[in-house]
């Protein structure tokens, strides 16, 4: 058993850990760059060590000092949130080494799993079903490749085998246009990866992206806690996800939770996971890959079934036996997460970087903030322009859409743009309301309002008051006037609606 926990990240995940650390009467130490001397999860910490400047690289990727920081504050556990060294499986490895509790799947599982085409070979072995594509028994040439292609079919994807998320990805529609890509997306990935390794997979169009939260514990005990919608992305970063998903109903969530704790147990998963699926429009579902880390988007979960998944992954840690049977997982209303960054949505989502000069949360019914800013915190170009998740809970979907346009607005971040607007115009859209959008949703067929029409609604609101006031003056003196004026005035007024 730990009695002390380093957190191995910052903002707003740090400060979930951090909670949850509190919550369990556990003590907590912090870790952060030169520009985070003042960040939030600095100062919700017990303790907090500087590890380097401000590049990732320099700090937060810094296995020796982070490790240095767990031997020199007395911290037996170690918890690595997303992004940074949460999916490297030589930390998780590390920390074993160095005798810390990682809070976190072992190294073999997120080695397995971090190999697409590994991961891919053993949930199919567990009758997961997976997209057709190349069986990928052994490693394949170009020539190899191109000869498979024609029975696959195009279009198809060619995917890294050490990628994921999206990246090393490549839409091939013509059978012309094979060669260049498998070179091209061979480069990419020996450039990001170190890897070369690509494989097919026949293109799966119109489709949804859902995936299953997943708890294991070291006792062999794997469930689910149902699936988030992600298909509102751009460019592979989510901006929105809810759960239950809008298209998954009872027996579909049965069979494709059943399939993601199968594709779990294949790699003897432990704590918490995502095993990601497409669905496409006939209802099929395929395994895309699995994320072996706490996800951002976690709390819709939380919120639909009352799970607090940070303090479960640290009683998993601990070696306890998860508290929940499958069948106590009850999905009970709707909950959707808008992700906060700080990015120009009128700009093409441009980095938007400063000082926050002022800022209101939303609170009331309903209401989560996760949130790793404050007034007078600097946004720099540094780290994930994500600031902030705002997360509405409702009976219905319909209330918790309601609920998360109230908060929107009530939301006040002065000093930097934010993808606020963007998330209010969203949850105007009858295609978002009526739940009918994939994961090219967004980027083909959703279109920003102009900034003038927003920015400006507060000048053509106070013009409309006047007008509709002079209006009404007029008609007063009109009742004392010649009575052919107010025929003119009806007109003039008609004439002026038609503008
Ligand atoms: C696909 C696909 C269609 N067909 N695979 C992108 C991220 C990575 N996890 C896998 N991805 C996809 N794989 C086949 N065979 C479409 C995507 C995809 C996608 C998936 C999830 C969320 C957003 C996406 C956006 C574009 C493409």
């Amino acid at each position: 058993m730990f009695h002390k926990v380093l957190v191995a990240n910052r903002g707003e995940i740090a400060v979930r850990i951090l909670r949850a650390c509190h919550e369990r009467g556990l003590k907590t130490v912090a870790v952060y760059s030169d520009v985070d001397r003042t960040a939030l999860h600095v100062r919700y910490a017990d303790e907090a060590y500087n590890i380097g400047p401000a590049p990732a690289r320099d700090s937060y990727l810094r296995m020796d000092r982070i490790l240095d920081v767990a031997r020199k504050s007395g911290a037996q556990a170690i918890h690595p949130g997303y992004g940074f060294l949460a999916e490297r499986a030589e930390f998780s490895q590390a920390c074993r080494d160095a005798g810390f509790t990682f809070i976190g799947p072992t190294p073999e599982a997120i080695r397995g799993m971090g190999d697409k085409v590994f991961a891919k070979r053993s949930v199919k072995a567990a009758g997961v079903p997976l997209v057709p594509g190349t069986d990928t028994e052994q490693e394949m040439t170009d020539e190899e490749l191109l000869a498979a292609a024609s029975a696959i079919g195009y279009p198809l994807l060619v995917k890294a085998a050490a990628g994921g998320g999206g990246k090393g990805m490549r839409t091939v529609r013509r059978q012309e246009d094979l060669r260049d890509a498998l070179g091209a997306a061979r480069r990419e990935a020996q450039g990001a990866f170190g890897d070369n390794r690509v494989y097919l997979e026949k293109l799966v169009e119109n489709a949804r992206h859902i995936e299953f939260q997943i708890l294991g514990d070291q006792h062999g005990n794997i469930i689910h806690l149902g699936e988030r919608e992600c298909s509102i992305q751009r460019r592979h970063q989510k901006l929105i996800e809810e759960s239950p998903s809008p298209v998954v109903y009872d027996r579909l969530r049965e069979r494709m939770g059943a399939m993601a704790v199968a594709a779990a147990r294949s790699v003897g998963y432990t704590n918490a996971g995502t095993v990601e699926f497409l669905l496409d429009q006939e209802g099929n579902f395929f395994f895309l890959e699995m994320n072996t880390r706490l996800q951002v988007e976690h709390p819709v979960t939380e919120m639909v079934t009352g799970v607090d998944i940070v303090k479960e992954q640290l009683r998993i840690a601990a070696g306890r036996k998860l508290r929940y049977r499958q069948e106590d997982i009850i999905l009970n209303g709707w909950a959707l997460e808008c992700r906060v960054t700080a990015e120009d949505p009128y700009n093409n989502f441009l980095p938007s970087t400063g000082r926050i000069i002022a800022a209101t949360e939303p609170t009331g019914p309903g209401v989560r903030v996760e949130s790793g800013i404050y007034e007078g915190f600097e946004v720099s170009l540094y780290y994930d322009p994500m600031i902030a998740k705002l997360i509405a809970w409702g009976e219905t979907r319909a209330e918790a859409i309601l609920r998360m346009r109230r908060a929107l607005n009530e939301y006040r971040i002065v000093g930097i743009k934010t993808s606020i607007p963007f998330h209010l115009q969203l949850m105007d859209s009858p295609s978002f309301i009526g739940g009918q959008f994939d994961t090219q949703f967004l980027e083909k067929r959703f279109k920003m309002a102009d900034v003038e029409e927003t920015q400006y609604r507060d000048v053509a609101a106070i013009i409309a008051t006047l007008l509709a006031h002079q209006r009404r003056q007029q008609a007063l003196a009109m009742i004392t006037e010649d009575p052919a004026r107010s025929w003119k005035m009806y007109g003039r007024e008609k004439a002026l609606q038609r503008i």
